[in-house]
């Protein structure tokens, strides 16, 4: 029970010191300069199939299910503070209030494109008197913001004929790869699925031991080799595994990388590749997981990872911690690629199936302009 809490911050709304700093590389990939040679794989024990006893999560106070759970969580982001602000002073309807809009957005890290357009559509409708006040103008705000996000807020289906249904998760350092996966695995254990975990991270034994515990709590049999183990080699032996025994779901974890180590970034290509010889058509999805506290830099992480294996999903984690929670708008109108799953926690309920109105709702609440 007591061990949920062992990497927990104190409180959700203090941050992390890993929610605080950019990510940055793990000791094991921090001393491979770029480009180089994927480390040769060394005598290593049999892979393994750890199979564990199903172990019951503690549960302490989860964030309350559906809107008021993402505003509870999400109202200390930059994002939030500023419009609250901003809208508590009661402002006049006029091109001051909009470069303030302007200001605020680019401030919570929506981006330039996205902002621009975004306050050049208000201006617009403003100078044709379409608001009558500086509230109306707020709840269009909402909605258009809702409309950016919509086309993106496609939750993942897991096709029950793929057997099993590959997930490869893929990211740089300390974004939260490995905690999704615990979280999935909970998710979709919920579910009624039967699934297996890959532990392809083989840079750190910690990475290892990190997923193992994720599987005991969860009842989930997790295929290993050891500490510097080809990453292809396991998701090889786990996805056989996983046929033989008919699982629904598989989910690959690998070891965190920067976009710029490009030998790194050649090594997710290939375990793709090793992947396909046994299903041609996997990984099914391809989930990127991004850390919400990235800010801009979220935006290039994304451009080159989908370069190397075209990302068919995204992950925003940290989103409860110091998150300006912009970047969301910036990756939806920048790739269009869905978004999969919001994290705005450390507990696995804290994962939730991305939701454009609720996620709008805790940034911009409609009760903000009518003080
Ligand atoms: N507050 C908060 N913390 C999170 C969330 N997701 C992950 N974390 C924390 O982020 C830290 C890093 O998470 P990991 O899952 O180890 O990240 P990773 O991407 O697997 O890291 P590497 O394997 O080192 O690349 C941990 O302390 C997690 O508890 C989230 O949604 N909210
Ligand atoms: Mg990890």
């Amino acid at each position: 029970m007591v061990s949920w809490f062992r990497r927990k911050k104190p409180d959700a709304q203090t941050p992390s010191p890993e929610a605080a700093q950019p990510p940055v590389p793990n000791a094991a990939a921090a001393e491979l300069p770029p480009d180089a040679a994927l480390p040769a794989p060394s005598p290593l024990p049999e892979p393994g199939i750890v199979d564990v006893a199903v172990a019951e999560p503690a549960h302490a106070e989860p964030a309350a299910a559906g809107k008021p759970g993402w505003r509870e969580r999400l109202r200390g982001s930059a994002f939030a503070r500023s419009f609250s602000g901003l809208f508590s002073r009661n402002p006049k309807l006029d091109d001051e209030l909009l470069d303030e809009i302007e200001t605020a957005l680019l401030t919570a890290d929506v981006g330039v494109t996205a902002s621009t357009a975004l306050v050049e559509s208000l201006r617009k409708r403003m100078k044709a008197r379409e608001f009558a006040d500086a509230s109306a103008l707020l709840q269009a705000l909402r909605a258009d913001l809702v409309a950016l996000l919509v086309p993106v807020a496609k939750p993942l289906q897991i096709d029950a004929s793929k057997k099993p249904f590959v997930l490869l998760t893929i990211g740089v350092n300390g974004v939260g790869k490995t905690t999704t996966i615990g979280k999935l695995a909970r998710r979709y254990k919920d579910e009624g699925r039967s699934l297996m975990l890959a532990a392809g991270d083989t840079f750190r034994a910690a990475a290892v031991a990190q997923l193992q515990l994720w599987g005991e709590r969860n009842g989930v049999a997790v295929v290993a080799q050891g500490q510097n183990a080809d990453a292809a080699s396991v998701a090889f032996d786990a996805l056989q595994a996983a046929k033989s025994r008919g699982v629904d779901v598989l989910i690959a974890d690998t070891a965190g990388r920067l976009h710029t180590q490009g030998g790194l970034m050649d090594e997710l290509a290939k375990v793709a590749r090793v992947l396909r010889k046994l299903d041609a058509e996997a990984p099914h999805e391809v989930l990127m997981v991004i850390d919400g506290t990235t800010g801009q830099n979220a935006i290039n992480q994304v451009r080159k990872f989908n370069e190397k294996i075209p990302v068919t999903g995204l992950v925003v984690t940290k989103l409860d911690g110091t998150a300006k929670g912009g970047v969301v708008f910036a990756l939806a109108r920048e790739f269009g690629i869905p978004i999969r799953y919001a994290g705005i926690g450390e507990r696995p309920e804290d994962l939730r199936v991305f939701d454009a109105e609720a996620f709008v709702d805790a940034l911009l609440p409609a009760e903000l302009g009518r003080a």
